[in-house]
């Protein structure tokens, strides 16, 4: 079992990474305003650091590349008019941190109708020659002053270019051990999703993949567009259904027909295909919501501008007349309180009931912002 025990290695390694980068930010984040109508002070009283979701480290490079803002195209975008609505939890299935519902008010604003895809990204990576964070190789000087002192060097074999994979065990697992379905693989990122010698030919019309949110940005910035706010993404993701479950309404994920590209069977050792896809699916395989907004629900994660705070909605919904909310002004996750995430919705190819069911509107992940995975891409939005 020596793969799994170099797994088990280099996941505490990204653990004590994730836990030093709390406290450095790099020189420059692109987008990363943080106009918060509150302020949320850190509530460290919690004593594990257990990692919970695994995640990558903070690479200056990879931040700090120039992209000149682009000039913006409303082609393959939808205009959503504003309005007023119930953000948060509908169901039993709700994480605490979905609560307490709450009245937010967004004005409008156009949005991609589909994730962006790897034809998109390829034509930003061929006009900047961006180099995603997956593709940068962690250096050890800078990683170090983030650690504990004293924090011995990993072996080298593990401080490559590398991004998580998913690998399927093939039997059932404890759900709260990531790792034993994450693999982080040498060489995998967006245009080598499974790793060296893998590829995305004609896979154009596939999300993008094992893009940081700092490459999430980037790309944003260069099509003139932005990465939505937690809000506006819920807003949008309701299609103009009242406090319903999911973006096509109530009917559960797995009856009827498929609404959305998600896990069915034993997660994650046995996928019945029911949806017939059982990793990403080309944008557009599922019917849009009321919005016209595809895979909005299911088939990779996306990205938002916020920082995530457990508490986020506990503090703000005391606030009357909410209206455009861009997330607190400091990130905490009790499960890794030193690390800065930003926030994930809509669930991916991996979620189903028995797991995360993060294909419901109200559904809030989180990741550092230099994570990169097989499951996460993004969408973008512009205000006019
Ligand atoms: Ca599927
Ligand atoms: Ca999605």
């Amino acid at each position: 079992m020596k793969i799994r025990s170099d797994y088990a290695i280099l996941f505490i390694f990204v653990c004590m990474l994730l836990i030093s980068c709390s406290n450095t930010t790099p020189s420059k984040k692109p987008g990363a305003k943080k106009t918060s109508p509150i302020s949320i002070t850190d509530t460290s009283t919690v004593k594990s650091c257990c990692l919970k979701a695994p995640g990558r480290f903070e690479t200056k490079t990879g931040t700090n590349q120039t992209i000149i803002e682009g000039k913006l195209s409303h082609q393959g975008m939808v205009y959503i008019k504003g309005g007023t609505f119930q953000m948060g939890g509908d169901n039993n299935q709700a994480a605490p941190d979905e609560y307490p519902k709450h009245k937010v008010t967004v004005d409008g604003f156009w949005i991609d109708q589909t994730e962006v895809t790897n034809g998109q990204f390829a034509e930003f990576v061929k006009a900047t020659g961006y180099i995603t964070t997956a593709e940068l190789k962690p250096d050890w000087e800078e990683l170090k002053k983030q650690l504990p002192p004293g924090t011995q060097k990993p072996d080298e074999s593990t401080l490559v270019p590398a991004s998580l994979v998913f690998a399927a065990p093939d039997h059932e697992v404890n759900l709260s051990d990531y790792s034993q379905w994450w693999a982080w693989k040498e060489g995998a990122c967006w245009n080598h999703p499974q790793g060296k010698g893998s590829d995305i030919s004609g896979k154009d019309n596939y999300p993008v993949v094992h893009v940081s949110w700092y490459d999430a940005q980037a790309y944003c910035k260069w099509a003139g567009k932005r990465l939505p706010t937690e809000a506006e993404w819920e807003f949008a993701s309701r299609g103009g259904l009242e406090n319903k479950i999911y973006s096509w309404g109530n009917e559960k994920v797995d009856e009827g027909e498929p609404k959305a590209n998600s896990w069915q069977g034993n997660f994650p050792n046995q996928n019945t295909l029911r949806d017939h896809y059982y990793g990403a699916s080309p944008v557009k395989s599922f019917k849009p919501n009321g919005y016209g907004l595809y895979d909005i629900s299911g088939n990779v994660w996306e990205w938002c501008a916020d920082l995530y705070h457990s508490e986020y909605y506990k503090l703000i919904s005391k606030i009357a007349n909410l209206r455009n909310p861009k997330g607190p002004d400091k990130s905490y996750d009790p499960d890794e309180p030193y690390a800065v995430k930003r926030v994930l919705r809509g669930g991916s190819f991996l979620c189903n009931d028995r797991y995360c069911s993060g294909y419901r509107n109200a559904r809030r992940m989180k990741s550092t912002e230099d994570t990169s995975m097989e499951h996460t891409g993004f969408r973008c939005v512009s205000d006019n």
